[in-house]
């Protein structure tokens, strides 16, 4: 497994609820260094371009309403395989389908207001990471990463 970068947004329900800390907490104790760390508001064509694979369908135009609706704070967090593991720490988009101890299951009703976003896969992350960061954004932690990954 390598080490992989991916996109974690904390959405405006998560700013607005309080629970920015409690999500970060978790990746943070599982070990997955962050990297990069903004809080914004995004306007409708970064929304747009952030969930294109979603465009057309029913909810797309709440989702982008919601998304740009208030704060979110975006991060890059890395880790060995942190694209999976960061998915499995927020649990399945509708938190009623989600296992509990994840952080849709624990802190989310519905799947409109499951106050997380994790990119799916690697070359998505790096999609969606350019949305949200510039190169310069980023700090160097590979020392802290190999407090965590033995080689
Ligand atoms: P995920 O966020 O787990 O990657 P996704 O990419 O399929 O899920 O959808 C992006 C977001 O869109 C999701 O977090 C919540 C919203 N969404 C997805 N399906 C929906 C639906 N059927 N009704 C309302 N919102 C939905
Ligand atoms: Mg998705």
């Amino acid at each position: 497994m390598a080490i992989e970068r991916t996109l974690i947004l904390c959405k405006p329900d998560a700013v607005s609820r309080g629970l920015v800390g409690e999500i970060i907490g978790r990746l943070e104790r599982r070990g997955y260094i962050i990297s990069a760390l903004k809080m914004m508001q995004l306007d409708g064509d970064k929304a747009r371009a952030h969930y294109g694979e979603h465009a057309g369908k029913p909810f797309f135009q709440g989702l982008v309403d919601f998304i740009t609706s208030g704060p979110l704070v975006a991060l890059c967090a890395e880790g060995e395989g942190a694209v999976e593991g960061c998915r499995q720490l927020m649990g399945a988009t509708n938190p009623l389908a989600a296992a509990p101890g994840t952080i849709r299951a624990d802190f989310a009703q519905s799947i409109g207001r499951n106050l997380v976003h994790g990119s799916d896969s690697v070359a998505s992350a790096k999609r969606e990471l350019d949305i949200f960061f510039a190169d310069n954004d980023y700090v160097t932690r590979k020392h802290d990463l190999h407090r965590w990954i033995f080689e």
